[in-house]
């Protein structure tokens, strides 16, 4: 009878086999919908085991004697951290207290930016939650663990096949002490175009709720007008809203007069009356120098009540050094990766920092040996996602040149050997800054460095030079990024964009100079949820899922459809989940708590007439076969 109603149940005809669908139907018997899930599971493997996985093909392999990465032990006594005292006392009281710190406070970017920068943000949520409850236990000092935002929450969707609010809960879950951080590119929200007000203000909301602490706001183009809905939506939600400057150019250099000091200053003080409880200074590229660091620092904390926390990438190979001269000149907090995915186009190394202020006055007070461990454990995570690595082999001075943002640069690279142009890095690089004379010279950054990226391919792949650009003699096709960009669509530059270029591209039409959340109508909430479902046959859609339907809809139903035929595939190894399994291997997968999947690999039969072939399981000791295309 059970089955039967079970088979009835409408929340069983539709899609959701999900975690949430047990939370919200324990009257159910569990063990049918396991074994449909257990299906799934294996339906996948068997895929990749006979296909392989697209996003790997070709790529290079981890090395054979790899380990698999053994979580790091819970060894410390557990105590408060950040997280507790926002919980217990609020933003303002987390700010006020990192002012009173002599001690320097870290950010841990291994979760996000790290693998942003490293590996084209292909980390999966496993290997990070698997960490998580040794960062509770033996790292409950660290200021704050970003893990969120940014290319991460697409990339999970689309690449990984996973939820990225279930892996922030599980994160939030597993690390209850330490702040959780994310980055937020305001009116962008994680996406790469303005969404209306009232999606920005939903999207935090729920970001907030499912357990981010700290959210990092900033503006592509640092335009305060443009971060407010954002800002406001954080403070709203009790949350710590770090309110961003993105730095470009070099104060030090006088023919870079556009973003001088007073510039800096100035905006400090816009995020400051616009209701920020921390300052952030985002060097997205690690152009900050030593000196320059020194000299803005000491003006930030003397023209702005906020504390500081700063962030930056070590493409040059120098950002340590600009780390500990922020450090000397009073920040408050920096950003770091831990070790093993530190470094290059990544932040600069979290253990050396640590280490280098030992016994100094902003000796941080974390456990060195607790960071080694730790660092062992993501070493040997990296080396599963050989695949994904960028070959980049020196720190370069040519980022001062082309002002690349980390998150942008293997990207960017990746894109330029697909279209035949690996050979000619070098005249992209400078293609890259060329478009930004163009534009004005522009902070890049998510969205703006898109556009820029856009262009710069555009020129070598045409040879089209900065003078051709700006000829209007000359006829040159436009892409589709940089005419929306000059519309005013991402916003406005300090200044505003240069007449001749806006000309050119838009002709006779007129650009906005106006916030484009202004006039972006309100996304009706309800019906937009009535409809999804309905086209998720009944599926029931919660905030979550609204909420990433509303920043990527095609995306978000992609993952659905995937969702429906493979199941939970998170639960997977990352070997497995990239590369399928050897005959005789033994697997668990964890798709429940408490409910172990023991799976082993037996062998594959022959391919039948239609194409298909049949792979042998054993699943919990009981033999099982799967049927699925063989399209190798
Ligand atoms: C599982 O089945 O164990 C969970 C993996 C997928 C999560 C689904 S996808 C839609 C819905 N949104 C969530 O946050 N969780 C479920
Ligand atoms: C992002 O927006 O993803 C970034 O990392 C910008 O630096
Ligand atoms: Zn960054």
């Amino acid at each position: 009878d059970f089955v039967i109603n079970l088979l009835k149940h409408p929340t069983f005809l539709d899609m959701s086999y999900t975690t949430k669908f047990i939370d919200t139907t324990p009257e159910l018997f569990q063990f049918k919908k396991r074994r449909d899930r257990a299906t799934k599971i294996l339906t996948y493997i068997a895929d990749i085991t006979v296909n392989g996985h697209p996003e790997t093909a070709g790529r290079p392999k981890p090395h054979a004697e790899a380990k698999p990465p053994k979580p790091p032990v819970a060894f410390g006594e557990f105590r408060p951290g950040t997280r507790n005292l926002l919980e217990e006392k609020g933003p303002q009281a987390v700010a006020d207290w990192m002012k009173a710190q002599t001690k320097l406070l870290v950010t841990d970017t291994t979760m996000r930016d790290g693998h942003q920068s490293l590996l084209a943000t292909r980390m999966r949520s496993i290997d990070m939650v698997e960490a998580a409850p040794a960062y509770a236990a033996n790292l409950g000092d660290l200021f704050s663990v970003e893990c969120w935002g940014g290319a991460t929450f697409d990339v999970a969707y689309r690449f990984l096949q996973e939820c990225p609010w279930q892996r922030l809960r599980d994160i939030r879950a597993r690390m209850p002490n330490i702040m959780t951080q994310m980055l937020l590119r305001a009116s962008n929200g994680v996406g790469y175009t303005n969404y209306p007000d009232n999606v920005v203000q939903f999207f935090v909301k729920q970001a907030a709720e499912t357990g981010v602490d700290v959210f990092r706001v900033f503006d592509s183009l640092n335009w305060v007008e443009n971060m407010r809905v954002a800002m406001d939506a954080v403070v709203e939600a009790g949350k710590v809203c770090e309110g961003t400057i993105c730095y470009t150019g070099d104060i030090l250099d006088p023919d870079r007069a556009k973003y001088d000091l007073k510039y800096y200053v100035g905006m400090a003080k816009e995020l400051e009356a616009a209701g920020a409880h921390v300052l952030g200074l985002k060097d997205m590229a690690g152009l900050l120098k030593p000196a320059a660091a020194r000299k803005l620092i000491k003006a930030l904390k003397e023209e702005v009540g906020l504390p500081i926390h700063f962030h930056t990438h070590d493409t040059s190979g120098i950002a340590g050094a600009t780390v500990l001269a922020a450090a000397d000149a009073g920040v408050d907090a920096v950003d770091a990766a831990m070790d093993a995915f530190s470094g290059g186009t990544s932040q600069p190394c979290l253990g050396s920092i640590v280490s280098a202020l030992d016994n100094t006055e902003r000796d941080t007070g974390l456990d060195i040996a607790a960071i080694r461990r730790m660092s062992n454990y993501w070493e040997a995570v990296r080396h599963q996602y050989t695949a994904f690595e960028s070959g980049l082999e020196a720190p370069a001075s040519e980022v001062y040149l082309h002002e690349m943002p980390g998150g942008q640069f293997t990207n960017l690279k990746a894109q330029a050997r697909s279209i035949g142009l690996e050979e000619r890095w070098h005249e992209v690089a400078q293609a890259y800054a060329d478009a930004n004379q163009i534009f004005g010279d522009i902070v890049k950054v998510t969205p703006s460095s898109k556009v820029v990226g856009d262009m710069a391919l555009m020129m070598v792949a045409q040879g089209i030079s900065r003078d051709d650009v700006l000829d209007p003699a000359h006829e040159v096709a436009f892409p589709e990024s940089v005419l929306d960009m000059l519309r005013g669509n991402l916003g406005q530059p300090p200044g505003g964009w240069p007449e001749a270029i806006t000309r050119k591209v838009l002709k006779d039409e007129k650009p906005s100079t106006e916030r484009p959340g202004k006039h972006l109508a309100p996304v009706d909430l309800e019906e937009t949820r009535a409809k999804l479902s309905a086209e998720l046959n009944g599926f029931k859609v919660d905030d979550e899922d609204l909420a990433g339907y509303l920043m990527y809809p095609k995306v978000f139903l992609d993952y659905m459809g995937r969702h429906r035929q493979y199941g939970p595939v998170r639960t997977l190894p990352t070997p497995v989940f990239f590369y399928g399994m050897e005959p005789g291997q033994e697997i668990s997968a964890e798709i429940d708590p408490g409910k172990t999947l023991e799976i082993r690999f037996l062998t594959l039969g022959e391919t039948d007439d239609k194409g298909e072939v049949k792979v042998f399981f054993e699943l919990n000791g009981q033999p099982r076969a799967i049927r699925v295309p063989n399209r190798a």
